[in-house]
């Protein structure tokens, strides 16, 4: 059969309600043209983030009716550093509330000012948890990583000649590690392969530098390279990921994304003096090392979590559903940064609303407008996310791509609700023309994409 179905039914329906343009329109006003400011129950199609939003399975809404609340030492810690320690193969995890508690803690200890830490492309919070410490985040991805239009089959792979480069430019001793997100969320959700990764750690080893992976979507960054690499096709998803981890120094992970979980997220490493030091820190803010943060009944929804999203019927439908959106807005002639990632569409908003300036946030706009059109919420991730400011002249630097991200939750939506995201989005772009750039009117110091507020320019 060439149709790809659900692996699943059913079994719980959450109601979502329809607005009318007039009522978006005005709630869009209230929240400042910025759609993190709106209430989820106006959203139609929440399509925002992949974090969080998955839907569980009966398995792990069972396996938290095991949750051992115990603060120290719990059943369902152990379940959970079993299931972590069997996929990702670290010695040390450290359970956390979600991703980036886990990279404050990794960088508060290990990056200081004058620093630099590479990596293909860092998010948002990796970018300002790093900076926070006085370091600097610098993206070496593959010059293909920045073409929205270019086809390439791991076009979030480290430009090793340029990671080389800025080594032997800034010293390894102002290095205090290599990072590489799987898959690469900033540049389209795009794989890095198993040849990069070894590559990296070669290099990375050579100079002495730790090499940690942002792991939040392991194992749809392992299905790509189980479909795309040669050698890989035969091996399970788990062996790839593996792999994967077997050339790294240690790990952040967020469960919110690759764990179909809530809420949780970890850090792992192999280096026992750097566990020490961390779990030092997470008493101090997360919890006790055996919880982190998370309720025992978290840990058990992560455990369970992690083993089934390396599931290959899972992973299939997973890939095929992104891929049948990519594809239906391709064809309508939407631009999108190809080929389609794993957890998300990205819309390219510089070349579809040509006649707003990055200055004007065309991706702003644009998530704004779809909103407005259908009540389905994006993300957009170019220079409201992205964009700096000239330290001496005050001008705005924008972003290396103006992007909307149609990010898709895990096991949540059906295919009539990504037919209607097709309709909506070829109205906008029917009517592009007509759409108005953006101008900011409050932001925060560090990012502030989750609370600035814009009116029409
Ligand atoms: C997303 C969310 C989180 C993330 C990530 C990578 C590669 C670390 C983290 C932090 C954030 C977000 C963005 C826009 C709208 C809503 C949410 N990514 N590394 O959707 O993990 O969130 O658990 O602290 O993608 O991509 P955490």
């Amino acid at each position: 059969m060439k149709t790809i179905i659900e692996p699943f039914r059913i079994k719980t329906v959450e109601p979502i309600r329809i607005t009318t343009r007039d009522e978006r329109a005005k709630l869009l006003q209230e929240a400042g043209h910025n759609v993190f400011l709106l209430n989820a129950e106006d959203v139609l199609i929440d399509l925002l983030t992949d974090s969080g939003t998955s839907a569980m399975s009966q398995n792990q809404w069972a396996a938290m009716m095991q949750g051992d609340e115990s603060y120290a030492g719990s059943r369902s810690w152990y379940r959970f550093e079993a299931s972590v320690k069997d996929i990702f193969g670290f010695e040390h995890v450290i359970p956390t509330h979600q991703g980036r508690a886990a990279e404050r803690i990794l960088f508060g200890i290990t990056c200081k000012e004058g620093d630099v830490v590479p990596n293909n492309t860092h998010f948002d919070t990796t970018r300002a948890n790093i900076e926070y410490t006085g370091a600097q985040a610098v993206d070496v991805v593959i010059p293909e990583g920045r073409e929205p239009a270019t086809f390439h089959p791991f076009k979030g792979n480290v430009d090793l000649e340029a990671l080389e480069n800025l080594i032997s430019s800034v010293g390894r001793e102002r290095v205090p590690m290599i990072l590489i997100t799987v898959t690469n969320n900033s540049g389209g959700g795009q794989p890095v392969s198993m040849e990069n990764v070894r590559a990296v750690s070669k290099i990375a080893r050579a100079h002495k530098i730790p090499l940690y992976l942002d792991a939040c979507r392991f194992a749809e960054n392992s299905y790509f390279i189980k479909l795309r690499e040669k050698g890989f096709a035969a091996k399970s998803v788990k062996e790839i990921a593996r792999e994967l981890f077997s050339y790294a120094d240690g790990c952040t992970m967020s469960a919110k994304k690759d764990a179909f979980a809530n809420i949780g997220g970890f850090l792992c490493t192999n280096d026992p003096d750097l566990a020490r030091q961390e779990k030092d820190l997470l008493i101090l803010t997360e919890g006790y090392p055996t919880y982190g943060g998370l309720a025992g009944r978290d840990l058990d929804a992560i455990a369970v979590g992690l083993q089934e999203v390396l599931e290959e019927d899972y992973l299939r439908y997973r890939f095929a559903s992104t891929r049948y959106l990519g594809e239906h807005l391709s064809s309508a002639g939407v631009p999108i940064v190809q080929p389609p990632g794993g957890h998300a569409i990205y819309i390219d908003a510089k070349s579809m609303l040509d006649h707003i300036p990055p200055s004007r946030f065309p991706g702003q706009a644009l998530a704004c407008a779809l909103y407005l059109e259908g009540g389905i919420r994006g993300v957009e991730i170019g220079s409201v996310m992205f964009g700096k400011k000239d330290p001496d002249t005050g001008a705005g630097i924008p972003a290396a791509m103006e992007l909307v991200r149609l990010a898709i939750p895990r096991r949540v939506y059906t295919q009539s609700h990504i037919d209607y995201v097709v309709e909506v989005l070829v109205e906008v772009h029917r009517k592009r023309e007509s759409l108005r750039g953006l101008e900011i009117t409050y932001e925060a110091p560090f990012l502030r994409h989750f609370t600035a507020r814009f009116k029409e320019a």
